[in-house]
């Protein structure tokens, strides 16, 4: 699948262990509200592993496909060749992008950037998106770098890296139009949607928030 720049729009990302209700659940009702990318994120305490989280992650994918939105794995490059994801997202202490790309056969690889060096990296290795961050302060992943605010989302577009951008890390409703007036495609969420009473309606405002600040 090729991803086009829009589907970076509202790229929730979640795990069984972010959900309030089941993820399926969650999922269904995010897709109902307008998200345009799908990133099953597995990890941390109760995480599931092995059979059952391959059988989680070809329920999800069904729900993408039924969409249309890309459904991306993170880190398990295994899992994503298995079932055949859209496509796979990795970290600095993952494998290089260029030796994902050979083995997923066409699909999408987006990498997590936090320096030019990286984001530069990451594009000559032929990376098809960029995420960076923390830009805000979050309590669902612990081990981030410090707070990056919107400085290097400005600084990859100033020096012209045309590549796409989404931005990830304690983004809200309230506080996703900067990211995208700084340069970014798009913003990455887990618990504005995983967390939300209603899932829908924070998709649906979400969505408003990146589209009314473009
Ligand atoms: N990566 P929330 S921050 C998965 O900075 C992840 O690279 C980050 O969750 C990074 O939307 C983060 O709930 C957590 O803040 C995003």
């Amino acid at each position: 699948m090729l991803m086009k720049r829009e589907q970076l729009a509202v790229y929730f990302i979640a795990g069984t262990p972010n959900c309030k209700r089941s993820i399926e659940e969650t999922l269904q009702a995010a897709i109902d509200g307008g998200i345009t990318m799908f990133q099953f994120r597995e990890k941390g305490k109760d995480a599931l592993a092995g059979s059952a989280k391959k059988e989680q992650a070809v329920r999800l994918q069904a729900l993408c496909r039924e969409a249309n939105i890309p459904f991306i794995v993170n880190d398990d490059i295994e899992l994503a060749v298995e079932i055949g994801a859209d496509g796979v997202h990795i970290g600095q202490e993952d494998e290089a992008a260029s030796s994902v790309r050979g083995k997923i056969n066409g699909g999408i690889v987006g990498v997590s950037v936090h320096t030019m060096d990286e984001a530069k990296k990451a594009i000559a290795d032929g990376a098809d998106y960029v995420g960076t961050g923390p830009i805000y302060q979050t309590g669902t992943k612990t081990d981030t770098g410090p707070v990056a605010g919107t400085a290097l989302i400005k600084t990859m577009r100033a020096q012209n890296l045309t590549i796409p951008i989404v931005g990830i890390g304690g983004i809200t409703i309230d506080n996703a139009a900067p990211v995208i007036a700084a340069g970014a495609d798009g913003v990455s969420v887990i618990s504005t949607i995983s967390l939300a009473d209603d899932v829908k309606q924070a998709a649906v405002e979400l969505k408003a928030a990146v589209e009314g600040s473009n």
